[in-house]
């Protein structure tokens, strides 16, 4: 005990002074709170709080304090984390075994982390329900649009379904299928549709071309529907061959592709074929 509570913030001064001259510049980065000094900042810090912890003469603290510097200066530079769960500790108990915890949570949180999208985030936006250049077991797709401008959404494991036989279960290679913060994304029945489609859903899930529904449904809750079926919604609009229906590009939201009126042929022509869409893209205007 003795001998450890005098070498080790010796030990630690010493790696923290060698870390900030060997790495740091002594001045503050463009960004302010990445760069190698204030990763030196940050194992200072650290010491202090090991000479902190040797004031209440805790050596468990101590020893968990060292190896937190440790991980810290091997991981990846930023020690913020886990310079504020040591004030957290040092104010609270003298026990730092929640900086233990905190800093399993902290990786897990810092992970990349894509949730499924609720209502509306995601929308369907485009339709190719009757090929013209392509036959339609090889040219059917539809396209669909992240609503929000900051969350990316994880699609793999929703359901595309129509409202009678047809549902698909997206299985993406790798378990993963994001559509990011406000772009596209396009399913179709092939890898080449006359472009080259994100995901392939197979051959037995079809696009009626005189009506039908697109429904998009992640963890049981219906995120949006398209039904073209010519009823009270959609009456006429129906998919004209050889060009696919896009939603007025002003209109982008889950209530207005209800309306058939606020669908119109798109009149881009596809990369591979001579019909029309712009999968991927934002559409054509419909006025
Ligand atoms: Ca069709
Ligand atoms: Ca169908
Ligand atoms: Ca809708
Ligand atoms: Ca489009």
């Amino acid at each position: 005990m003795e001998y450890r509570t005098w070498f080790l913030p010796v030990v630690l001064v010493t790696m923290a002074s060698l870390w900030a001259a060997g790495c740091g510049d002594g001045e503050e980065d463009d960004n302010g709170d990445t760069g190698p000094s204030d990763v030196a900042m940050d194992i200072q810090e650290d010491v202090m709080d090991v000479e902190e912890d040797m004031g209440e003469d805790v050596e468990e603290d101590v020893e968990e304090d060292v190896s937190d510097i440790e991980e810290d200066m091997e991981e990846d530079g930023d020690d913020m984390d886990a310079e504020m769960d040591a004030e957290m500790d040092i104010e609270e108990d003298g026990d730092d075994m929640d900086a233990e915890m905190d800093a399993e949570m902290d990786i897990e949180e810092d992970a990349p982390s894509t949730g499924p999208p609720g209502v509306g985030d995601v929308i369907v936006t485009e339709f190719m329900a009757n090929p013209e250049a392509l036959a339609d077991s090889n040219g059917e797709y539809f396209e669909l649009y992240n609503t929000s401008s900051t969350e990316d959404f994880e699609l793999d494991g929703c359901v595309i379904e129509d409202l009678s036989a047809d549902s698909h279960t997206i299985g993406a290679a790798g378990g993963s299928f994001v559509i990011p913060a406000g772009g596209y994304v396009t399913l179709a029945n092939s890898d080449m549709p006359g472009f080259t489609s994100d995901y392939n859903y197979g051959g037995s899930w079809f696009l009626s071309n005189s009506g039908d529904e697109i429904q998009l449904s992640c963890g049981g809750t219906v995120i949006d529907t398209v039904d073209y079926d010519n009823g009270p919604n959609w009456a006429g609009n129906q998919p004209t061959e050889g060009a696919a229906k896009g939603l007025d590009p002003t209109l982008l939201n889950a209530t207005d592709n209800d309306d058939g009126d606020n669908w119109c042929d798109q009149t881009t022509s596809l990369p591979n074929t001579t019909d029309n869409g712009t999968p991927g893209a934002a559409n054509d205007p419909c006025s």
